[in-house]
């Protein structure tokens, strides 16, 4: 059996699978408000902070993981898990002074992982991916660098407020004696898994390509990017290494207190949507994973470390080899549920409005489908731009308005995706409107290629379990056609008639947006 695990931002996700059966033996989650009351974090962050400050506290972690794990070896047998890999929410650090890894070496059974690690934390909370507190220190790095070109094309990505190395620096500009008795800075995920190892593990290529210090094409720490950051930065990371650098045995820590086999090993562990990118079988150039929620993000694998020229994109590892991109679009549930709440209908009529009666006019009205600031692309839109019929622009007939909102958010994702050169031959649709076929239509027909859904609940802590599993040396591509299947019934085809007219509306789209920039 293979343990993946997942330290999101408001819970720790565990699922168990067994390779032999091709079955998930397990999966179980702790959440993080419900669960610990006392870090007063209802939604796995501390509200109020200052500044665009969003901080977690990082013991809240170590108390989940030991909750998770003994509710787990009172549910399953955990002696039979040869291999454990993980994935965590993606840019939060962890800073830990020069005593962590003796801590690390000498974990006692009879106590808790938090008081016992929590002397060695140089900054008692974490900076999280919601923190925005950072805009001074992304400009110097880039000014350092000679522009966000050259930031972007180290990186992966221009300086971006929540990325690890901005924060970093920020907590050396406002701390410097607390950062320099920092020995060791971790990520969510390579903190857990150096937990869970016994001892300081490197950070992976998936996550570490969230920090604006790897250099992609070197697949090292970058000198000059380290340099603009803060002082003696290099010293306090270990070398990046693959996910699936396997480590020695697990520390008895664990085998002691929740019965994992003393032979049990950890791999490392990666971010949370590089393990979503393996979980949704997607690894592979070509596969395009498309999720629909608050934001909706487009991620995809591709071979090459390819990077956005107009920054928008970011490039992070691939789990499975080569790299992958992630483009997030803020305008997503924000901006359909805000149409569908100004025309009336709820989510159902929305679906068969998007579909019905207007196939006709499809890529005739457009709409600039953003309700409020946008990042993909970065302009503070404050309401959604109209080009097309007067029925159209008026909102005479709403249905128009629907479809020309749907193709926007598409069109906006297929020309904002075009940088990557990667021919889209699948995609898989998940998120909250996912199952709307109405909107799973429109996305097939504006790429011009198959949409399926998953059943998959926990993509990350599965993509995790299934990189253990290729870490002990199975085949991952066998491995997702067993776990990542595509729910029966669920697929939708392209309809080829209507290739040419997005072919065409894409190119009024970008004219319309590049008039509104
Ligand atoms: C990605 C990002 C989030 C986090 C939280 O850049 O900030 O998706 O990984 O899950």
């Amino acid at each position: 059996m293979f343990l993946g695990l997942d330290s999101s931002t408001q819970s720790l996700t565990a699922v168990l699978i067994d390779s032999e059966s091709g079955k998930i033996a397990c999966q179980l989650s702790v959440n993080f408000g419900a669960e610990f009351p006392k870090y007063h974090s209802p939604s796995g962050f501390i509200p109020g902070g200052k500044d665009g400050e969003v901080h977690s506290n990082p013991l809240m972690w170590l108390e989940a993981l030991d909750l998770l794990l003994s509710r787990l070896s009172s549910a399953t047998d955990l002696s039979k898990v040869k291999l454990i890999a993980g994935s965590g929410q993606q840019h939060g650090s962890v800073y830990l002074d020069a005593t962590f890894d003796a801590r690390l070496a000498k974990l006692d059974p009879a106590l808790d992982l938090a008081s016992q690690l929590s002397p060695a934390l140089t900054r008692a909370t974490s900076p999280i991916w919601m923190d925005t507190s950072t805009g001074a220190e992304c400009a110097e790095i880039t000014a350092a660098l000679g522009g966000s070109a050259e930031v972007c094309a180290r990186s992966g990505s221009i300086a971006i407020e929540r990325f690890t190395g901005p924060q970093i620096r920020r907590f050396y500009k406002s701390d410097p004696a607390a950062y320099e008795r920092t020995s060791q800075i971790h990520l969510v995920s390579s903190f857990i898994a150096s937990v869970i190892a016994g001892k300081s593990v490197p950070i992976d290529f998936g996550d570490g390509a969230g920090m604006n210090l790897l250099n992609l094409s070197k697949l090292g720490w970058d000198t000059d990017l380290l340099a603009a950051t803060a002082p003696d930065l290099g010293k306090k990371l270990l070398p990046p290494a693959a996910a699936t650098t396997v480590q020695d045995r697990i520390s008895p820590y664990f085998t002691q207190k929740y019965g994992f086999a003393e032979n049990c090993r950890s791999a490392l562990f990666t971010g949370d949507n590089p393990a979503s990118l393996v979980g949704m079988g997607a690894t592979t150039p070509g596969n395009v994973v498309i999720s629909l929620g608050t934001s909706d993000t487009f991620f995809a694998a591709m071979p090459g470390p390819k990077t956005d020229p107009n920054g928008f994109g970011h490039v992070f590892g691939n789990p499975a080899g080569g790299f992958m991109s992630l483009i997030c679009f803020r305008n997503g549930s924000l901006a359909r549920e805000a149409l569908r709440d100004k025309l009336g209908l709820d989510w159902s009529a929305f679906d068969r409005e998007a579909l019905a009666g207007t196939l006709s006019s499809a890529g005739e009205n457009l709409m600039l489908p953003f309700f409020g600031p946008e990042i993909t692309p970065r302009h503070d839109f404050t309401e959604p731009v109209f080009q097309g019929s007067s029925a159209f622009e008026s909102g005479s007939d709403p249905a128009l308005q629907v479809r020309a909102l749907l193709e926007g958010q598409f069109l906006n994702m297929r020309l904002h995706s075009e940088w990557m050169g990667v021919k889209t031959e699948r995609i898989r649709l998940t998120g909250g409107a996912a199952k709307n076929d109405g909107i799973a239509q429109v996305v097939a027909d504006i790429f011009q290629a198959p949409v399926e859904r998953l059943d998959v609940l926990n993509s990350a802590a599965l993509g995790a379990a299934l990189i253990a599993a290729v870490a002990d040396g199975h085949d991952l591509p066998a491995l997702q056609e067993i776990f990542c299947k595509a729910a029966p019934g669920s697929s939708l085809q392209p309809s080829p008639s209507l290739a040419a007219t997005y072919d065409e509306a894409l190119g009024r789209f970008q004219t319309l947006l590049n008039a509104n920039l």
